[in-house]
């Protein structure tokens, strides 16, 4: 499909900025998959040397299992370029990021990443965020409380809208790190700043999956080949 065939370009031209010996971080989700299968290509077959960590254990295990050793970020320490995909992102390359559940993990990797390189195809592309349901972390202490904190605290920033847990109330989605995940559905975005720090202001609320600021260049793949970049 176009949107299949979009994602695998994004990949191949985000190649194009990974150097030999660079230390780099690898996302999560299938466009990031893409990017791993290419950059095991590039290990196995053209001897390219790197070393990476990884944003989540589906990440470090489709890595493993095509030949890249994958390394703690904290044995990398500063890490060259972070590749990733994301839900959504915007004109100010604002993203929305987290649909795979990976989100704290993705960033706290990319945050450590001197270059951060969002790969996508144009179906993320959107004017204001918020379309796509607004993941946040949320610890399992006290997790029911911190959804009525979170309602409450959306409602007063005009949002009264619809929470729902990843994987469902009873059977909910639990992240590598163990916590649970909260959709947000806030349809649109005005302000993106002023809601993750109002989520990040209530205790049980680890990390947002409102990336601001973060992305140095977004890349949106095409099924005709080509790629268009956003600096
Ligand atoms: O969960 C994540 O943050 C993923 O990177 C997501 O944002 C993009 O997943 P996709 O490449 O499968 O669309």
């Amino acid at each position: 499909p176009p949107a299949e065939i979009g994602k695998f370009i994004s990949a191949k031209h985000a190649m194009q900025e990974v150097r030999a010996g660079m230390k780099l971080g690898l996302g999560t989700g299938s466009t990031a998959a893409w990017l791993v299968k290419l950059l095991a290509h590039a290990q196995n077959n053209h001897g390219l040397m790197f070393q990476a960590c990884a944003t989540s254990t589906q990440t470090t295990n489709l890595a493993t299992s095509l030949g890249i050793e994958i390394q703690s970020l904290d044995a990398l320490g500063a890490l060259d370029l972070a590749i990733d995909g994301a839900d959504e992102f915007d004109p100010n390359l604002d993203l929305i990021k987290g649909g795979g559940g990976a989100l704290l993990q993705e960033k706290i990797v990319e945050s450590n990443a001197k270059r951060l390189v969002i790969i996508t195809d144009a179906s993320k592309q959107v004017d204001h965020l918020g379309a796509f349901p607004l993941p946040i972390e949320v610890t399992k202490f006290g997790w029911i409380s911190t959804q009525r904190q979170v309602e409450e605290a959306l409602k007063s920033l005009g949002l009264a809208v619809r929470t729902t847990w990843r994987g469902g109330p009873t059977q909910p989605f639990v992240t590598d790190e163990g916590n649970h995940i909260l959709d947000i559905y806030a349809e649109k975005i005005i302000a993106p700043r002023a809601l993750s720090d109002a989520m990040l202001n209530i205790p049980g609320v680890v990390e947002t999956g409102l990336f601001i600021d973060m992305a140095s260049t977004i890349i949106m793949g095409d099924a005709d080949g080509t790629a268009r970049f956003r600096e």
